[in-house]
């Protein structure tokens, strides 16, 4: 009835969408270049890859309507922290602390909330650091601070979040009980064998001979 009020909000909607994913960009060139400085340092990579989304339509309506909003351009900004979002794959857990510290110390990012689910993790076995930050995006016009929420999670515990994920968002489950218990049952012991690894990383760390020069020069090809 007001193709006006329509084609605005459109054109509003998709600007907002614009600066999210710029916001998600600025937040990815950080991570690369710390994971580029380690590298070089460590002679290993702390970050094993990063990928990011921007969240879609009919998400952002469903997640404005469960918190009681009005589902307008508006109350996107408002309401959710977690339009632009960023997961970061680490190698070990301590890495996932690590670059988290990194991130939030520098001094144009400024971090609103924290939810370590590593140290208290979900009760169905969900384990990640999410951190909800606000870093400033240059327009033309105006410098934004922008919201994106970045998941920090080892590849075991992201391999444990897809696959929850797919099976919990496509299946009506009637043993629902049953496989939730099951899933968690997964999820300690992805977390056991992460605590594992990083142990065995240490052992490796303490117990490696480079006495030789060219044997450490090696690592530098
Ligand atoms: P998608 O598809 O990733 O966007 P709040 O934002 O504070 O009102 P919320 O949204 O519960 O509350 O925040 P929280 O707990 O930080 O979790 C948000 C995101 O973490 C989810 O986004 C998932 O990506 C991930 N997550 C949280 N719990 C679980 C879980 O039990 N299993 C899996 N696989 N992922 C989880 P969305 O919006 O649900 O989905």
């Amino acid at each position: 009835k007001n193709p006006e009020f329509f084609i605005n909000q459109t054109l509003q909607f998709q600007e907002l969408m614009m600066m999210y994913d710029c916001a998600i960009k600025e937040v990815k060139t950080k991570l690369e270049v710390l994971n580029a400085e380690l590298s070089v340092r460590y002679k290993r990579n702390p970050i094993e890859f990063i990928s990011s989304r921007i969240k879609k339509p009919v998400s952002i309506a469903k997640k404005l309507q469960k918190k009681g909003k009005i589902i307008s351009v508006d109350s996107i900004e408002e309401t959710l922290s977690d339009v632009a979002g960023v997961r970061v794959i680490c190698s070990f857990v301590d890495d996932i602390y690590e670059i988290a510290s990194m991130l939030v110390r520098q001094d144009d990012i400024a971090l609103v909330e924290q939810k370590d689910y590593i140290n208290e993790p979900k009760l169905n076995g969900y384990r990640s650091l999410h951190l909800i930050i606000e870093i400033p995006v240059f327009f033309s016009d105006q410098k934004k601070m922008m919201r994106v929420e970045v998941q920090i999670r080892t590849i075991a515990m992201d391999f444990w979040a897809s696959l929850e994920h797919q099976l919990r968002y496509k299946h009506v489950i009637n043993n629902e009980e049953e496989i939730t218990k099951e899933l968690k049952e997964c999820a300690d012991i992805i977390a056991a064998t992460d605590v594992r690894m990083l142990s065995i990383r240490n052992k490796i760390q303490e117990n490696t001979n480079e006495e030789d020069f060219l044997d450490k020069m090696e690592k530098f090809d």
